[in-house]
C-alpha cells in the first residue's frame, strides 16, 4: 500500500473503514480546520503502525491518498471477475481486476454475504504466486535419481503403467491418494471417485485428517452432523461467544474483526487459549490454560453450570438423551485436580461458565487448539455438550462453529474425502450404501474402511502400501515427525505429486504434474458456514499447467473408466445426483453469494442446522475424563517445556504460496514465542536462535520474548521450510480421529550456536 495525503480530502472514510470494518483504530485524524490531516497511528509509516495490511482503508478512499495496487483506481481494466479467495475457510468473496491477461488488483465486493467489502492481506494481496517464475510448468519425471521435464502423455504413460502394474500385483489397497483441500469441491469428488471407482480401494484421505477431523467426528457423534451449525452472520444476533483453541485474528481474519469488534463493545466473552491472542486481550475471561488440558476446563465449566442451576432444563428434557448419567460423571469432578492440571482459577472458569450460560444466545467457535490433541473429539463432544445442556442449538445466534481451516476443507470432507465415509458422508461399510455407491459409480468398490494418512506411513513402512498421489498437500512439511514422513514416503514405488511448487513434498516424487491455481480455473468451494460458492476463473492458465479435476478425467480415462470430458458444471450435477444435501445445487443458480448446504430440491439453502430436531434425532450428551497425553507421561521429564503451534497472519500452512509474495517482506521467518522468565533462564535475548530438541529431532528457532505465553510455554509456526517445525511434533494422534497431536510437543530449550539466517523472501 502506498499513501501520498497531498491527494486526501479529508473525508475521514479511511478512519471509518480501519475502526468499523477492521477494529484496527489504526487511522485517526489529527490537526484542526485547514491543518487537519489524516494521521497513521503514533507512527510515519504503515510498516512502523498497527496496521494488518487488510487494505479496507484503499478500497474506502475516494481520491487514491491511500491507494494498494496503483493501477486499480487510476488506469482502466479490462475485465473484473467475481471469484473466492483461495486461502481461509471464511471464503471471502475478491473481485479480481484483469488487464492484458494478468491480475492487478483485488477489490472486495460490498454486496459479498461472507465479507461485504472486507478481506484481508491474503485474499487482497497475496495473489502474486500465481505466475511467480518458480510455478511448475511442465510435468517432470524421475529418471536416474533426478526429476526430469517431460511431456503430459509421458506423465500420463508412466502413471497407468506404474498404477497397472501396482494394482495387478499388489492390488488396489497398495494404492492411497490424498486429496487437497485447496482444490475445488468438483476436483476432490474426482480425486475420490478415481481412487475408489478406479483403483478399487478406500484409501483416500485429505488435510481434514491433521485439522478438524476431531470436529466432523465428535458432532457427528453427538448431534448427527459434523458442519457448523450456524452462520457468521449471527454475529449480530449473539449475546455472548466462546472462542476455544482459535485464533481468528490471525487464522481467519474477516471473522477475527467481527470478533474483535464483539469483544471490544464489551458484550461477555471467553477466550480459551494457552496464549494471549489479540482476542484474548479485549476478552472479558481470557482462560489461560496449559496445553493439552482443554477436557479439564471444559468439564469444570460444565460442573458450575450445574451446580449454578444454569442448565436448560427443557431443551434438556426434550432434546436430548444420556443427561442423567453425565450429569452424575460431572458432579463426581475433583475441581481442585482440574484446576492444578489446567493452571486456571476455578473462580475464572466459574464466571465465565456463568456467563456463556446465562446469556440469552451464546455461541461458540472453536479450532485446532481443541482438536489437534491427543483428546481431540472428547473437547469436541464437550463443546457440544455446553451448547446442549444451556439450549443454544437451532436458533439464530447460538451453535457450534468450527472455524474450518483451509478454503475448501469442508467441501473436500462432504464430496468423500475420507475412508470411511463417501461422497455425502454415507458409512461405506453398510450394505445400502456401499450398493448405491457401486450402482452409482458401475464400479466394485470395497465394503471395508480405508487408511488414514497417519496409517498410509505405517503401511507404506510396512511394505504394504506402494503407491500414493497427492493433489496439492505438503506433508513432508506439514504432517507430523517429518523424518518418519519422509522415510514412509521413499518406500513407495510410485509417488505422484500435483502442485503449483516445487514444495518439500514434490521434491520426493517419481512424477510431478503441474497444476493450475485457483485464479486459472473454475468451481466450487465450500467455507466453513457451509456455503457453496462459484470460483470463475480470472486468467487464462499459464502454459504448461492443468486443472486438477482435468488431470484426474485423464488418468480415469487412461485406466479404463469412461468419465466425460472434464466440466466443472457438468461434475456439479453428478454431485448433485449422489449427495442428499446438494440435491437442489444447480450451478447457474448458485448466484454470487452462494448457497448454504443442505439444498433441497427447490433450491433452497439452509442457514441454521438442528432446528427442532438433531440430524440424528435426539442429541448425545457424552462425559469423557482428562487424560494426560502420551507425549508428556513418556517424554515430560526429560523435556520439561511444552511447545504448541499457532499461525502467523502473514503466512499459510507450508507458505508456497505466501512465501512467494510481498507477505514475506513483512514476516521473513517462522518465530519462537518464549517468556522473559524462560528467556533469562537461558540466556536467551530477543531475536537470538533457539534450540528447540525433542524426543524426535531439533529445530533452530528466532526467540521472541514475550508474555503472551507462560513460563514453561513456547509456540512456534511452521510456515518456512527452512525451519521444519515439523521435525520435532509427535506421533502420538487423537484417539478417535487420528488427528496429529500438534498443539502439546515435550521440549527443551537452550541458545543455539547457530547462526542466525535471515530467510529469503
Ligand atoms: N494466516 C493464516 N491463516 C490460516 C492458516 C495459516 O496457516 N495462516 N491456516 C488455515 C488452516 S488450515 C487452519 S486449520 C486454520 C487454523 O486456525 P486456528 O484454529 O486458529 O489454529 P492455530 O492458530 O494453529 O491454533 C489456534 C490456537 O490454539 C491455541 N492452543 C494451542 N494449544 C491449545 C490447547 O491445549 N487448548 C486451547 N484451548 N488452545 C490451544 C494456540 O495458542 C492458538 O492460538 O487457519 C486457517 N487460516
Ligand atoms: N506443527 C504444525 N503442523 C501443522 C499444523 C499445526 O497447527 N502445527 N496444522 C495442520 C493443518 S490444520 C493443516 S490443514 C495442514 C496444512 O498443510 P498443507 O495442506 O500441506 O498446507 P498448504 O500450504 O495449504 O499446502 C497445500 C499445497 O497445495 C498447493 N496448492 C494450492 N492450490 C492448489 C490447487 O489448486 N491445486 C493443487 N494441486 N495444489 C494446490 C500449494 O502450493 C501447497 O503446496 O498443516 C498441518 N500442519
Ligand atoms: S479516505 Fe482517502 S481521501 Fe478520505 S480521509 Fe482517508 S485518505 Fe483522505
Ligand atoms: S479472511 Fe480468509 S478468505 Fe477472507 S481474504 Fe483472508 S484468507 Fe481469504
Ligand atoms: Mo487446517
Amino acid at each position: 500500500m502506498t499513501s501520498d495525503f497531498s491527494k486526501c480530502i479529508n473525508c475521514y472514510r479511511c478512519v471509518r473503514a480501519c475502526d468499523e470494518v477492521q477494529g484496527q483504530f489504526v487511522l485517526s485524524m489529527g490537526g484542526r480546520g485547514f491543518d487537519s490531516h489524516i494521521v497513521k497511528g503514533m507512527e510515519t509509516t504503515f510498516a512502523d503502525s498497527d496496521c494488518v495490511s487488510c487494505g479496507a482503508c484503499a478500497q474506502a478512499c475516494p481520491t487514491s491518498a491511500i491507494s494498494d495496487i496503483f493501477e486499480s483506481k487510476s488506469i482502466a481494466v479490462d475485465t473484473k471477475v467475481r471469484t473466492v479467495c483461495t486461502y481461509c475457510g471464511v471464503g471471502c468473496n475478491l473481485e479480481v481486476a484483469v488487464k492484458g491477461g494478468e491480475v492487478k488488483s483485488i477489490q472486495a465486493p460490498y454486496d459479498a454475504e461472507v465479507n461485504n467489502g472486507h478481506t484481508c492481506l491474503k485474499g487482497r494481496f497475496a495473489f502474486s504466486f500465481y505466475n511467480h517464475p518458480e510455478r511448475l510448468r511442465t510435468p517432470l519425471i524421475r529418471k536416474n535419481g533426478e526429476l526430469t521435464p517431460a511431456t503430459w502423455d509421458e506423465a500420463y504413460d508412466y502413471i497407468v503403467t506404474e498404477l497397472t502394474r501396482i494394482k495387478a500385483t499388489y492390488g488396489g489397497d497398495a494404492v492411497a491418494g490424498v486429496s487437497s483441500a485447496r482444490a475445488t469441491n468438483e476436483e476432490n469428488y474426482l480425486m475420490q471417485k478415481f481412487i475408489r471407482a478406479v483403483m478399487g480401494t478406500n484409501n483416500i484421505d485429505s488435510c481434514a485428517r491433521v485439522c478438524h477431523s476431531p470436529t466432523a467426528l465428535g458432532m457427528q457423534r453427538t448431534f448427527g452432523t459434523g458442519a457448523a451449525t450456524n452462520s457468521i452472520k449471527d454475529l449480530k444476533l449473539t449475546d455472548c461467544i466462546m472462542v476455544i483453541g482459535a485464533n481468528p485474528t490471525a487464522g481467519h481474519p474477516v471473522t477475527g474483526a467481527k470478533l474483535k469488534q464483539f469483544a471490544v463493545s464489551g458484550r461477555p466473552s471467553i477466550v480459551i487459549d494457552p496464549r494471549r491472542t489479540e482476542l484474548a486481550k479485549y476478552a472479558t475471561y481470557h482462560l489461560q490454560l496449559r496445553p493439552g488440558t482443554n477436557v479439564a476446563v471444559l468439564n469444570m465449566m460444565l460442573y458450575y453450570i450445574i451446580t449454578e442451576g444454569l442448565e436448560d432444563k427443557d431443551f434438556i428434557e426434550s432434546r436430548t438423551e444420556g443427561y442423567t448419567e453425565f450429569r452424575e460423571n460431572i458432579l463426581k469432578l475433583n475441581i481442585a485436580e482440574m484446576e492444578q492440571i489446567s493452571g486456571v482459577d476455578r473462580e475464572l472458569v466459574r464466571k465465565a461458565a456463568i456467563a456463556y450460560a446465562a446469556a440469552p444466545n451464546a455461541m461458540s467457535f472453536h479450532g485446532l487448539g481443541v482438536t489437534e490433541h491427543s483428546q481431540g473429539t472428547f473437547a469436541i463432544m464437550q463443546i457440544t455438550d455446553l451448547a446442549m445442556i444451556t439450549g443454544n442449538i437451532g436458533r439464530p445466534g447460538v451453535g457450534v462453529n468450527p472455524l474450518r481451516g483451509q478454503n475448501n476443507v469442508q467441501g473436500a470432507a462432504d464430496m468423500g474425502c475420507q475412508p470411511h465415509q463417501g461422497a455425502g458422508y454415507f458409512d461405506v461399510t453398510v450394505p445400502e450404501y456401499h450398493q448405491k455407491y457401486e450402482a452409482f459409480y458401475n464400479a466394485k468398490l470395497p465394503n471395508y474402511i480405508g487408511l488414514k494418512i497417519p496409517q498410509m506411513y505405517e503401511a507404506a513402512q510396512a511394505g504394504k502400501l506402494k503407491a500414493m498421489w497427492v493433489m496439492g498437500e505438503d506433508m513432508a512439511q506439514t504432517d507430523p515427525n517429518t523424518h518418519h514422513v519422509v522415510s514412509s514416503i521413499e518406500k513407495l514405488e510410485l509417488f505422484v505429486v500435483q502442485e503449483l511448487f516445487m514444495t518439500e513434498t514434490a521434491k520426493l516424487a517419481h512424477v510431478v504434474l503441474p497444476a493450475a491455481s485457483f485464479l486459472e480455473k473454475s468451481g466450487t468451494f465450500t467455507n466453513g458456514e457451509r456455503r457453496i460458492q462459484r470460483v470463475n476463473q480470472v486468467v487464462e492458465p499459464i502454459e504448461g499447467v492443468k486443472a486438477d479435476g482435468q488431470i484426474m478425467v485423464d488418468i480415469m480415462n487412461r485406466m479404463g473408466y469412461p468419465q466425460p470430458e472434464y466440466n466443472p458444471e457438468w461434475v456439479l450435477e453428478e454431485i448433485s445426483q449422489i449427495i442428499p444435501f446438494f440435491e437442489g445445487v444447480k450451478w447457474q443458480e448458485l448466484g454470487e453469494n452462494g448457497k448454504q448446504w443442505p439444498v433441497n430440491k427447490e433450491g433452497k439453502g439452509t442457514d441454521i442446522l438442528h432446528i427442532g430436531s438433531f440430524k440424528r434425532g435426539k442429541g448425545k450428551f457424552v462425559y469423557n475424563d482428562w487424560r494426560e497425553s502420551d507425549e508428556i507421561v513418556k517424554n515430560g521429564k526429560q523435556y520439561p517445556y511444552i511447545i504448541t503451534t499457532n499461525r502467523e497472519l502473514e503466512h499459510y500452512n507450508c507458505g508456497a504460496m505466501t512465501r512467494r509474495t510481498n507477505n514475506a517482506l513483512i514476516l521473513g521467518d517462522d518465530v519462537l514465542l518464549i517468556n522473559p522468565a524462560d528467556a533469562a533462564k537461558h540466556l536467551i535475548n530477543e531475536g537470538d536462535m533457539v534450540c528447540v530438541e525433542s524426543a524426535r529431532g531439533k529445530v533452530d528457532v528466532k526467540a521472541k520474548i514475550t508474555d503472551e505465553v507462560k513460563p514453561g510455554v513456547l509456540s512456534s509456526t511452521f510456515h518456512f521450510p527452512e525451519i521444519m517445525l515439523n521435525n520435532i511434533t509427535s506421533s502420538v494422534a487423537d484417539s478417535e480421529a487420528l488427528c496429529p497431536e500438534y498443539k502439546v510437543v515435550a521440549v527443551n530449550i537452550r541458545k543455539s550456536k547457530g547462526e542466525y539466517k535471515k530467510v529469503k523472501a
